[in-house]
């Protein structure tokens, strides 16, 4: 195998001499596990550990190494583990913004040529959220392709509605409708992918992510679990993780994501209310209380009868509730900002 084969392409070529120094070897990152890694190179997965320097010069998470990065490694130990000492530019990325946070955003993966937008026929099928996933996709330069997955579960004119839905949307990326379980629709599927390139593959919990991967290789090689009545996963996927397949086409599987981290509520409140966070996504204000702010999502909605009263009154009183929890947390960002100063001015005086 050649790093090619896994996707270093002349455009990270290009960028080597700048990064790579003596004694370095190239990698790609295939897992992230708090602070320890997995990388792929030509011959082999290593683990590996952030270089302590690196740490040093970081100011945001988003510059620590994610899935699909590719890295500047040192080996020990006879090849069998790696020291990450810098990350390549990044092509194309997925990222979402930190709850609570401005302008600080946590990576999902890097160097994505597709991402596939799953959602399933059945509880799961929501537009406006299909959308955040498109504009997250957008966001990173990454093209966008939905899966509507579990297409065995709904009667086929459902199915149409659905695909017709989507369209009078004005969504207009490409669509594929399949089901892991008859496996129609997954010629369609495999046309997509292509030898050296990567695929992410996004969505709620429990609409099939994994199984799909399993699929593709052929067995079970990745846990999945079986949803609750409502519809939603058990959040089986941990961790973010790249598979190589055999023809040397590259998956990224994720967790699902209950929210994409537009909203600063504790998880606490937002289960149960995705229909009010989803509204404050288009408040003006990010940290909007839906209270008496101009350009409030959520009092608009309670305006035009699209929310009850009683719902929105149940919403704020369990958001008070837990009042103390997002207090501590916001005490908890100030800390952090304090914290992020103090090392800015600490490195500067070095300097001098
Ligand atoms: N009927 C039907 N069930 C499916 C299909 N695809 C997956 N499932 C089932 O749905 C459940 C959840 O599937 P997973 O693959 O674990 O879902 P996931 O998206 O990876 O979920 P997380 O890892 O929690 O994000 C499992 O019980 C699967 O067997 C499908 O096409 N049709
Ligand atoms: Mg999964
Ligand atoms: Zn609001």
């Amino acid at each position: 195998m050649k790093l090619i084969d896994i996707g270093f392409d002349p455009w990270f070529e290009a960028h080597a001499d700048a990064i790579v120094h003596e004694n370095q070897g190239i990698a790609r990152v295939t897992a992230v596990d708090r602070n320890s890694y997995r990388v792929m190179n030509e011959l082999r997965e290593i683990p590996a550990e952030l270089a302590g320097k690196f740490y040093f010069h970081v100011e945001s998470s988003s510059e620590l190494p994610c899935v699909g990065d590719w890295v500047t490694v040192q080996y020990h130990n006879h090849d069998t583990s790696a020291i990450i000492h810098g990350v390549f530019p990044r092509r194309t990325f997925l990222r979402r913004k930190r709850a609570g946070a401005e302008v600080d955003y946590q990576m999902i993966a890097a160097n994505i040529d597709i991402a596939f937008v799953v959602q399933s026929c059945r509880i799961d099928f929501n537009l406006p959220r299909m959308d955040r996933y498109l504009v997250m996709a957008a966001d990173g330069h990454v093209e966008p392709i939905i899966i509507l997955a579990k297409t065995d579960l709904v009667p086929h004119d459902e199915l149409q509605q659905k695909l017709a839905a989507i369209r009078q949307a004005g969504i207009t990326a490409g669509v594929i409708a399949l089901s892991n379980v008859t496996g129609s629709g997954f010629d369609e599927f495999r046309q997509v992918l292509r030898p050296g390139r990567t695929y992410c593959l996004l969505g709620s919990s429990g609409v099939g992510k994994t199984t799909l991967i399993n699929r593709l290789i052929g067995r079970n090689a990745l846990d999945t679990k079986a949803v609750s009545g409502t519809g939603e996963g058990t959040h089986t996927t941990a961790r973010r993780q790249l598979i190589v397949l055999d023809k040397g086409m590259m998956l990224i599987d994720t967790p699902g994501m209950r929210e994409l981290g537009l909203l600063g509520a504790s998880d606490g409140v937002s289960k149960g209310f995705e229909d009010i966070l989803e509204l404050s996504a288009a408040c003006r204000y990010a940290d909007c209380s839906h209270t008496r702010e101009s350009g409030c999502a959520v009092v608009n909605a309670i305006t035009n009868g699209e929310l009850s009263q009683e719902r929105y009154s149940s919403y704020m009183k369990l958001k008070k509730e837990s009042e103390y929890h997002e207090m501590s947390y916001l005490d908890k960002r100030r800390k952090d900002r304090a914290f992020g100063r103090f090392i800015k001015t600490a490195k500067k005086d070095m300097k001098k």
